[in-house]
């Protein structure tokens, strides 16, 4: 039976993108279900399907999986690549997804996601400055070591996935990574199943008020691509 996975929408939800990605970029079959945030708090609403009352949540026959590290986990032991097969490669994706899993909390602050729009920001305090570069050292370390063009050598992994959420961000407010972090967002942006996200995200109509709050919060709109 096929799983189905469920998201919000596509232009803010983050924690969505990784499970959905790596999916996608796997070939992983799943029913693709969104559930956009409700205003002013959707914990109700989300907490029919989700024991946290927060997306992703795949639903595995049945089986519910929360949290997208956990839903990593179990696709981990269903389907093959998602983890590096070398064990360097493999050890250095782990601490990467446990990393960004657990950590960057000034760069998600911050720097909000928000797909469709371009931002300034209102300032660089040392919290941010301190996250950029340790994503700036993992990006360089990662082609160092690995190669690229992802981030553990030639294949796509849950180290990309976890951090295709940062490229959206570095990507709408400008941020330096440096050359080889520059050159793996190129190459993430540009994955067909990225795009297709981004799509959809320049296409939704919803507009939620504490998302857009956090993006007035974070830096001044220079340009605003969405359609919807
Ligand atoms: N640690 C969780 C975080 C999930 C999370 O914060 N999801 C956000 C969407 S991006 C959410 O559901 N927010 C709704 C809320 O907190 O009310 C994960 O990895 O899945």
């Amino acid at each position: 039976m096929t799983p189905a996975l469920i998201t919000a929408n596509r232009n803010y939800s983050s924690w969505s993108l990784r499970p959905w990605l790596l999916m996608r970029a796997l070939g992983i079959a799943f029913e693709d279900r969104i559930e956009p945030f409700a205003h002013p708090v959707n914990w109700h609403a989300f907490r029919a399907f989700s024991p946290t009352g927060q997306v992703p949540v795949l639903i595995d026959g049945d089986t519910t999986v929360w949290d997208s590290l956990g839903i990593t986990l179990h696709l981990a032991e269903r389907h093959p690549g998602v983890w590096p097969q070398a064990p360097d490669a493999r050890a250095f994706a782990q601490c990467v997804v446990a990393e960004m899993h657990g950590g960057f909390s000034a760069l998600r602050n911050r720097c909000t996601m928000n797909v469709g729009v371009r931002a300034t920001l209102a300032e660089v305090p040392a919290d941010l400055a301190r996250d950029i570069a340790r994503i700036t050292e993992i990006f360089s370390e990662a082609m160092a070591r690995f190669g690229g063009p992802w981030l553990t050598g030639a294949a796509f992994t849950a180290a990309d996935a976890f951090y295709a959420p940062v490229a959206f961000r570095i990507r709408t407010y400008g941020l330096d990574v440096g050359t080889a972090g520059a050159q793996w967002v190129a190459t993430i942006l540009a994955h067909p199943a990225m795009q297709e996200w981004e799509r959809a995200a320049l296409g939704e109509t919803w507009r939620e008020a504490e998302h857009e709050a956090d993006l007035a919060r974070c830096g001044m709109v220079t340009a605003d691509y969405r359609t919807g």
